[in-house]
């Protein structure tokens, strides 16, 4: 087995945060959309602006040297930078909505991946989610009364709250066909492989907007608009769950044997829609050592990563014991089926 397990959803790097990733044992790390203009980033890659220079425009694509920086920087701690989780969502969301403008982001975007691939980072995780990742509660009790989000659609699906143009199914998907034919080239050519992650929640609208990444078939469909070998899912195992009972383990068996499975979220949650909250990775309605036989038995050579993660006693925003606990448990899961083989 090849199965490697990251720990990441860094929006910052710290020397701390690469430190705690060794001390749990992770073999490498994933920054999730960082917003390389925020003072931390500006500090960590020694960027320095004139004093009188007029404040300056949102960045709207990364440089190869920024990214090169970044990677060195893990690289020194010991640690591979296995993935960039999305990028800021101002990078994309006019080409996500079919709004004017998304030419000049998808000529961004081919930017990037290019910096991307001059900088040897070789993963890029994108979504189709038209706003954010929707929850109704962020103060669930979980076991022990750890901390989760939870989503119940009664609560949301009402919500009209003006913010998002309307948009069909078919628009969403037009708005994604003309994204993913148009950057896939350069991803090919840039050696960048870019990895879907699900709509989170997977249900076919909210505000006004469909929401097309929502099942098996749905991601069957965006491959195929999208045929490339440069193009996979970031197979995320929580949002497959909150389809279904069974999705989950269909979706890594068809997937994983289909060679496109880049990387997994690897979580769990209470069950499928109307009604979920995330739990802990050895709770709630996923058997994760049955996933984790599919993943071995489909050859799957990927990462795992553990994504969300309950908040425990004590813990930091981040979540440093949550995900302590999670990094450790998949850890463990993992070595168990190496030696039974
Ligand atoms: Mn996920």
């Amino acid at each position: 087995m090849a199965i490697r397990v990251s720990v990441g959803q860094f929006r910052e790097l710290h020397d701390e945060d690469l430190a705690f990733a060794r001390q749990i044992g992770a073999s490498g790390v994933g920054i999730n959309k960082p917003n390389l203009d925020s003072p931390a980033w500006t500090a960590l890659l020694g960027k320095q602006f004139p004093a009188s220079a007029a404040p300056r425009a949102p960045m709207q694509r990364w440089e190869a040297m920024d990214l090169i920086n970044i990677r060195t920087y893990v690289e020194n701690a010991g640690l591979t930078l296995d993935c960039i989780e999305g990028v800021p969502r101002n990078f994309i969301e006019k080409a996500v909505l079919g709004l004017p403008g998304r030419d000049a982001q998808i000529e961004n975007f081919h930017y990037t991946l290019r910096s991307m691939g001059r900088a040897g980072i070789r993963i890029l995780g994108y979504n189709w989610i038209p706003d954010q990742v929707w929850r109704t509660t962020r103060s669930g009790v979980g076991r022990g009364g750890a901390k989760v989000t939870g989503y119940d659609h009664a609560l949301a699906e009402p919500v009209r709250s003006g913010a998002l143009p309307p948009q069909s199914e078919a628009q969403m998907w037009d708005n994604y066909s003309y994204f993913i034919r148009a950057v896939l080239p350069v991803a090919e050519e840039a050696g960048v492989t870019l990895a879907l992650h699900p709509d989170d929640p997977p249900v076919p609208e909210l505000d006004g907007v469909a929401r097309i990444m929502r099942s098996p078939e749905a991601f069957a469909r965006a491959l195929a608009i999208g045929d490339s070998p440069n193009h996979g899912l970031n197979f995320c195992m929580g949002c497959f769950a909150e389809m279904g009972p069974t999705e989950v383990y269909e979706g890594l068996e068809r997937f994983g044997r289909a060679g496109k499975l880049v990387y997994v979220h690897f979580r769990n949650v209470t069950g499928p829609l109307p009604c979920f909250a995330e739990s802990f990775v050895d709770e709630g309605a996923t058997d994760v050592v049955r996933c984790l036989k599919i993943l071995r038995d489909v050859g799957f050579d990927g990462f795992l990563i553990d994504d969300h993660v309950p908040h425990m006693v004590g813990d930091t925003v981040w979540g440093h014991r949550g995900r302590a606990y999670a990094t450790g448990y998949i850890k463990g899961m993992v070595r168990v089926l190496e030696a039974l083989g």
